[in-house]
């Protein structure tokens, strides 16, 4: 079978439609660029939502991936192995917290940083049994699993999935006064995302994520950042909540933490809160097992040793003075940090997805979020060239269109 049709047909036809891709079909993938069944060569501009951080198919994970795989991928956790133990220390010392816990996929995750959270606010603040509220930010994105879509503010991921897990609070995102208004002694924690991904790359405003510390602090409750997508080296900082110098109780990763070869996640805490859990009372089949463990060790010294952090400073910030010079009277304003950047369009631009598929015609594969954006996160070991290449179709298409 050849014809990207076929293979379009048979998904219609046997797979379920909680989708609707782009008409592309990618066999093949190196660094920034991918290749679909025709042979047609693309920049990617989505980057697998920032879970390829480190460029797709990196010849490092490749090498490390096929070892570990004939060595040992899976023990379970009910016996010990040789990858997690480094692992572990790796990832503490890399970002200065005493420990981590490793998941699978980011949702997983995100339900682990609740439960650690409501587990740490009745053993270790106090709070009555069933009591624990989280408060967490209209526009959020942490997953799907029935606990987490219950507490989006977006009816696309939450009708007809309900009854919802109570004990959630939506606030205005980025509104410190709401925030204040909505405490009270049974608040656990609040859960965050530093710049909100499929809002359209929202970030709140400045000073904001340093006044909810010290109000969570005050209130003796954890702030909870979600980093699945902003961080690793996305927005030009090991974190995004490192932009405002603050320090969060529970970091959630995921994505970048394997950097696209198999599902890594994990949340990071310090010991008052990690020491919440005891054996038994969470887990996962996969969780912590030594192919995953070893993958994510090599991931994060990938992003280290080439400098892929800084890269995104430094590479985002010509891209976007690049996109901001863009005379396109389709551009409401270009927003984003690092290397991920949203172009809002005008509502008289007719949307998003359009532009998306002028783009794919000239080569470059971007995903719209909420209608009006097109979200730019390529890969961060994308090169000054590439963006040179990219700025003139987005150029075109953005003029002519
Ligand atoms: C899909 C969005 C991005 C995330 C944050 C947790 C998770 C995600 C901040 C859950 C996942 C993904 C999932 C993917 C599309 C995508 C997405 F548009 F839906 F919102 F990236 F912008 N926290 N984001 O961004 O991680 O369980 O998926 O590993 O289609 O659901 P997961």
């Amino acid at each position: 079978m050849s014809n990207a049709q076929d293979f379009i047909a048979l998904e219609e036809q046997y797979g379920a439609h909680n989708y609707h891709p782009l008409d592309v079909v990618i066999t093949r993938a190196e660094g920034a660029w991918v290749w679909d069944v025709d042979g047609k060569k693309y920049m990617d501009f989505l980057a697998a939502y920032s879970a390829v951080n480190q460029g797709h198919c990196h010849p490092r994970l490749v090498k490390v991936m096929e070892a570990q795989m004939r060595r040992v991928a899976l023990t379970s956790r009910a016996f010990r192995n040789d990858q997690l133990g480094p692992f572990c220390k790796e990832i503490c010392e890399l970002t200065g917290f005493d420990r981590v816990l490793p998941m699978n996929t980011g949702a997983e995750a995100v339900e682990t940083a609740i439960k650690a959270a409501r587990k740490w606010g009745y053993t270790v603040k106090g709070i009555p049994e069933d009591q624990a509220e989280i408060l967490v930010f209209a526009g959020n994105f942490h997953g799907r699993t029935t606990t987490i879509v219950g507490f989006s503010s977006d009816e696309e991921y939450r009708f007809g999935f309900g009854p919802f897990t109570p004990g959630f609070k939506i606030l205005p995102y980025g509104d410190i006064e709401a925030v204040k208004a909505a405490m009270n002694p049974n608040v656990c924690a609040v859960m965050i995302e530093p710049i909100q991904g499929e809002a359209g790359i929202v970030a709140p405003p400045e000073g904001f994520l340093k006044e909810l510390r010290n109000l969570t602090t005050d209130n003796n409750c954890l702030l909870v950042c979600d980093e699945i997508q902003s961080g690793l080296g996305r927005t030009g900082k090991l974190f995004a909540y490192e932009h405002e110098d603050i320090w969060p109780d529970i970091v959630i990763i995921g994505k970048a933490l394997s950097g696209g070869m198999y599902p890594v996640s994990a949340i990071l805490a310090d010991n008052e809160v990690m020491s919440v859990f005891k054996p038994g009372e969470h887990g996962s089949t996969y969780g912590g097992n030594p192919l995953g463990a070893a993958v994510a060790r090599e991931a994060l010294k990938i992003l280290v040793e080439e400098n892929m952090i800084q890269r995104s400073a430094e590479l985002g910030a010509y891209f976007m003075e690049k996109i901001r010079a863009i005379e396109s009277d389709h551009i409401e304003l270009v927003r984003g940090k690092g290397l991920w950047i949203g172009i809002v369009l005008k509502t008289s631009a007719g949307g998003a997805r359009r532009f998306c598929e002028a783009l794919q015609e000239n080569g470059m594969l971007c995903k719209e979020t909420h209608e009006t954006v097109i979200r730019v996160a390529p890969p961060l070991s994308v090169t000054r060239d590439d963006i040179d290449w990219a700025v003139e179709r987005l150029d075109k298409v953005l003029t002519t269109l």
